[in-house]
C-alpha cells in the first residue's frame, strides 16, 4: 500500500466531497465515482477487484512509444513491438517494475511483465528523447476525457485513489465507497 502524499493545496476540498452520496444510481454491484478532473488516468488501489491482467503491446514507431500512454491491469504483459529499421533498448529504473530487456532490431520486440502496482516512466538506452508511461493498476481504473472521468465498478470499502498526468504526476488520497449502489461526486483538479 502506498503512503498517502501530501495533497496540493486545492485538491484537499475535493475530500470534503467524497463522502458525499449525491443519488443512487441502478448500479447492481459496485459504486461509480465521477467527476471533473486535469488528471489522464484516475484508479483505487482495489486488488481483490482489480481486472483481470491483460497482453498488452508499446509499439515503437519513428523514435516514439505509440501509444505514449497506456493502462493496464496488475500482474500483465506488454509487448515492446519494434517497426523502426534499427535497434531499441528499452528500459524502465522505476522501483515497482524495473526492467532493461536489452538490444531488439526490428520486429515482435520482447515481452515485459508487470506484477506490481505503481507508474512506470519507460526510456530508451539508444533514443534519449523516448518516454513513455505504464499505469499498472491495481484495481478499477479509467482514462479521463475533455476533463471528466467516470469510473465504474468501485467495490464498498475504503480505498486509496490515484490521479496521474504528466505535469503534476501521481496524487493519491483516500475514497469511502458507502455503498453497492452509491454515486459520488469527487472533483480532481489541482486549481478550480
Ligand atoms: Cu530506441
Amino acid at each position: 500500500m502506498k503512503t498517502i502524499k501530501a495533497l496540493p493545496y486545492s485538491f484537499l476540498p475535493s475530500i470534503l466531497l467524497a463522502g458525499m452520496v449525491l443519488a443512487a444510481t441502478g448500479h447492481a454491484d459496485a459504486a461509480t465515482i465521477h467527476g471533473a478532473t486535469d488528471a489522464d488516468v484516475i484508479w483505487v488501489s482495489a486488488p481483490k477487484d482489480a481486472p483481470k491482467p491483460i497482453e498488452d503491446a508499446l509499439t515503437n514507431k519513428d523514435r516514439s512509444f505509440i501509444p505514449p500512454l497506456t493502462v493496464v491491469p496488475v500482474g500483465s504483459t506488454i509487448r515492446f513491438p519494434n517497426q523502426d529499421p534499427f535497434f531499441h533498448s528499452v528500459y524502465s529504473n522505476s522501483p515497482q517494475d524495473p526492467f532493461d530487456i536489452g538490444f531488439y532490431d526490428t520486429g515482435p520486440g520482447k515481452v515485459v511483465p508487470f506484477p506490481n502496482p505503481g507508474v512506470i516512466d519507460v526510456h530508451c538506452h539508444i533514443h534519449a528523447s523516448m518516454h513513455a508511461t505504464i499505469i499498472v493498476a491495481d484495481g478499477p481504473y479509467t482514462q479521463s476525457s475533455n476533463g471528466a472521468y467516470v469510473l465504474s465498478g468501485v467495490p464498498v470499502g475504503k480505498y486509496v485513489l490515484h490521479a496521474w498526468d504528466l505535469a503534476h504526476g501521481e496524487r493519491t488520497m483516500t475514497v469511502d465507497v458507502p455503498s453497492e449502489s452509491a454515486d459520488l461526486t469527487l472533483d480532481i483538479r489541482t486549481s478550480h
